[in-house]
């Protein structure tokens, strides 16, 4: 059943990202949606597929932050509350844990906006 809802879930995000196609196929990316304030990534920790493609959506809920992946080339800007969604799409190439952080400096607390994902 848990297995079920994931797939549910899966196939209503990829259908909201435009697909046709009702089933994932391996072409389709893992949309993971990312909200964003001061000083939080929600959700913060999360798994993919190594090899897999994931396309990450950020949303910031109040000023301007950024989106780094800790050594990639990864690092887009996240633009202010009700300004539009920042799109990431990234493959991740091995298992791994891959760190991401806030590249916009954006107060006090900056510093510990962190988060990480497990491919797998
Ligand atoms: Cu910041």
């Amino acid at each position: 059943m848990v297995v079920l809802m994931k797939y549910l879930l899966f196939a209503i995000l990829a259908a909201s990202a435009g697909a046709t196609a009702a089933r994932a196929t391996q072409q389709q990316p893992q949309v993971i949606e990312i909200y964003v304030e001061r000083f939080s990534f929600t959700p913060s920790e999360f798994r993919v597929k190594a090899g897999a493609p994931i396309e990450i959506r950020l949303r910031s809920d109040d000023t301007d932050h950024g989106f780094r992946i800790v050594g990639t080339d990864v690092n887009v800007a996240i633009p202010k509350r009700g300004k539009g969604v920042a799109t990431v799409t990234f493959v991740p190439p091995q298992p791994g844990k891959y760190v991401f952080e806030c590249s916009k400096l954006c107060g006090a607390g900056h510093s510990f906006m962190r988060g990480a994902f497990i491919a797998e």
